[in-house]
């Protein structure tokens, strides 16, 4: 009987912990997603056709931050959806830019350009 008493003592504190625990566990799991800094950002593009749309969509892709990038082919504006505090809106410029698309008024890097199929080149590297 002696022994008995503080075992169930030692019993319900371990429930207890195991639930303070699972609390916790649970206030980092789900705020901390909902929480995630997310914005969205419309860039015009110099993009022509359906490969800058692929080559523009699958580059961003890898970018780390981006959550998705979607151009659309008739206003040549890009979609960006990302994470606030890993980038910043003129970082997402300056890899359109390397990737040979001028991205608002950040002009493309001339060597992207030139490195770019005939066809996306065929508007110049200066055409709005
Ligand atoms: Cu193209």
């Amino acid at each position: 009987m002696q022994n008995f008493i503080p075992n169930l003592a030692l019993g319900r504190l371990r429930f207890s912990l195991i639930v303070v625990l699972g609390c916790i566990v649970l206030a980092f799991l789900n705020p901390a997603q909902a929480q995630q800094p997310i914005a969205t950002l419309q860039i015009e593009t110099s993009a022509i056709c359906g490969m800058c749309k692929n080559r523009l969509e699958t580059e961003l892709g890898f970018l780390r931050g981006i959550k998705s990038a979607t151009l659309n082919l008739d206003t040549k504006v890009l979609t960006v959806v990302y994470k606030t505090n890993r980038l910043k809106p003129d970082s997402i410029r300056e890899k359109i830019a390397s990737l040979g698309y001028r991205a608002d008024s950040v002009p493309a890097e001339p060597k992207a350009f030139e490195a770019l199929p005939a066809c996306c080149q065929a508007e110049g590297l200066h055409h709005p």
